[in-house]
């Protein structure tokens, strides 16, 4: 008779004393000062603990953790292609599915965790992302959110902010606020097209035990979950490297991120301000944003201001978009 599949069940941390002192993404790599995305994989480490798989689809996160016969995991770890980490995730636990089934592998279904960037995820690595959401597999995607295409040098991607300094949207005459596109909602993404999942939510590094506890909530749903980190940049979003923390919490307090989760259609927010603070203190302390005039910086409170009514629900851009001027 085949074998039931057993998957974990990850307990919730109540406190940072709770947090468990072992690391599974050791010293070592070469990423930059202050990085957040490295900040981000070291609390993930924590919150899966060792029975896990990680796949790495080219990006920051491979690229500046590997050299040559070396790498930081202290898991099993898998480069994938930008564009297919969802499909390698869903390749490896259909495989579990089989072994385990079949009795020939005796533990419960590893965590299988795809750590991409925001190309990776929610442009490049879309469609390989979806099929897996599609499917059902049960697996946990992370976005974790620099903003940008970084690890080729600071390109704009669809979660870049309206108004960023990217390579590839350098401010000048013709298009003086550089970005002129507002960024996708990646979790409106996945909420919308696929029935199979059931939790998703939105976390910041700046609040660690809130990030572990969802990434573990998200594993311990079986099916497929995402969630999106924000994690900020200081080589691309062009601050000093000891404010990766700070930066993350005045996103938080002047809106620009929200943290959230959605369980089955309800949401639930956390780390709401009583009253938000100005987002032109958030832009102005990245010179990614140096070049913005009092208008544009005007056009992103709007943005927010509408985004704050409803958090994490679509709404309607209440600026111009760029193809209607
Ligand atoms: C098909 C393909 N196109 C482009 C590249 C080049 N490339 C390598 S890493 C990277 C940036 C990835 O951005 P993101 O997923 O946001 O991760 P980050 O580097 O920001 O951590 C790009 C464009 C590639 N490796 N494969
Ligand atoms: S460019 Fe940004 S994401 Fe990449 S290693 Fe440096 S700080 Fe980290
Ligand atoms: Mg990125």
């Amino acid at each position: 008779m085949a074998k039931a599949v057993e998957t974990q069940n990850l307990e919730m941390a109540k406190s940072a004393r709770r947090v468990p002192q072992e690391e599974w993404y050791l010293p070592g790599h070469r990423t930059c000062q202050g990085c957040g995305p490295a900040l981000t994989y070291k609390l993930v480490s924590k919150a899966t603990g060792g029975d896990s798989i990680f796949l790495g689809p080219t990006g920051c996160m491979y690229v500046a953790n590997t050299s040559y016969l070396c790498s930081p995991w202290a898991y099993p770890w898998m480069h994938t292609q930008i564009t297919n980490a969802g499909a390698v995730a869903s390749g490896i636990e259909a495989a579990y599915q089989v072994l385990i089934r079949k009795g020939k592998y005796k533990g419960k279904l590893p965590n299988i965790v795809c750590m991409a960037g925001d190309g990776g995820s929610i442009d490049i690595g879309l469609q390989a992302m979806s099929g897996m959401m599609y499917r059902g597999h049960d697996a946990l995607f992370i976005m974790y959110d620099n903003e940008s295409y970084a690890n080729t040098g600071i390109q704009t991607s669809p979660a870049t902010p309206y108004g960023a300094n990217t390579t590839f949207t350098p401010p000048g005459k013709a298009i003086p606020e550089g970005k002129v596109l507002f960024p996708k909602d990646a979790c409106q993404l996945v909420i919308g097209g696929h029935p199979a999942v059931h939790y998703v939510a939105t976390a910041s590094l700046a609040y660690p035990v809130d990030l572990i506890n969802k990434v573990r909530k998200a594993l311990n749903y079986k099916g497929p979950t995402f969630v999106h980190i924000h994690s900020p940049c200081p080589k691309g979003w062009l601050f000093d490297a000891k404010k990766t923390v700070e930066v993350a919490k005045l996103a938080i307090e002047t809106g620009m991120w929200v943290n959230y989760e959605w369980e089955n259609g309800e949401y639930t927010y956390q780390h709401t301000p009583k009253e938000y603070k100005p987002v032109a203190g958030y832009m102005k302390g990245q010179q990614r944003f140096a070049h913005l005039t009092d208008a544009h910086i005007a056009k992103m409170q709007a943005f927010i201001d509408a985004k704050l009514k409803a958090p994490g629900i679509p709404v309607a851009l209440p600026v111009q978009g760029p193809r209607e001027s």
